[in-house]
């Protein structure tokens, strides 16, 4: 039985950081699913902010999804990180920033209000454009598959929905992240972080936020 054990929900960015993590370094681990509008106690007590992804290493529980990698990086072989200092603490940076884009895709979601999409719409493309510059290709820094992109495989899923609705052209001027986006499209690591029925669910979890993107989704039907 794998001593380590992933608590999820199916569809949560977080988790999958951890679920890809975990497969580029070879490690197997069990998947729990919880009910979050449901927290079961056991939940409750590993999780004090609520929230998943927690990481069960035997009993012991560390949850939030960066300490989680840092903790695979420093337990489990094949390191995801850069051995340089200096490096490794710019690729936390864009750990975060990674971090920032998925609050922004939050809103893009959920909002009820076109205005407020179309401004975040305009953020990320700010972002992109940004990162533009940093993306060596064909992962995030080169070569060597680091957990910048465990971060970023999860946020360009997203976009697989968002492209289907809106003609945002986020990706038209930014040539390297449009590669990068396809290149952990068909990494398997970003493939199997998900189970095959995630755009489904995804559709369904922006039908159920009643947001602009849920109208969006109607007219489409
Ligand atoms: N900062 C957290 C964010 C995790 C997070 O927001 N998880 C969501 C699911 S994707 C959650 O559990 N939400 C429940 C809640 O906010 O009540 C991390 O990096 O692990």
């Amino acid at each position: 039985m794998p001593a380590l054990t992933l608590v999820s929900i199916p569809l949560c960015p977080y988790v999958q950081r951890a679920a890809i993590s975990l497969a580029e370094k070879g490690v197997s681990f069990e998947r729990k699913n919880v009910d979050l509008s449901n927290r079961p106690e056991w939940f409750k007590k590993i999780s004090p902010l609520g929230k998943v992804p927690v990481l069960l290493d035997g009993e012991q529980p560390i949850f939030e999804s960066v300490p989680i990698l840092e903790y695979l990086e420093e337990t489990q072989p094949n390191p995801l990180h850069p051995s340089d200092p200096l490096r490794r603490a710019q690729h936390r940076a864009w750990i975060e920033f990674g971090s920032t884009v998925l609050a922004d895709l939050w809103v893009v979601e959920t909002s009820p209000d076109r205005d407020t999409v179309e401004k975040k719409l305009e953020i990320l493309r700010g972002k992109f454009e940004r990162i533009e510059s940093e993306a060596k290709g064909p992962w995030f820094d080169g070569e060597k598959f680091s957990l910048v992109d465990t971060v970023f495989g999860p946020v360009f899923r997203y976009f697989d929905l968002i492209d289907r609705l809106i003609d945002h052209g986020i990706f038209r001027n930014t040539p390297k992240v449009a590669a990068w986006r396809q290149a952990l499209k068909q990494r398997p690591s970003v493939i199997n972080a998900v189970s095959p029925n995630y755009p489904v669910l995804l559709e369904r979890f922006v039908q159920n936020q009643k947001g602009y993107l849920a109208s969006l989704l109607k007219q489409a039907a």
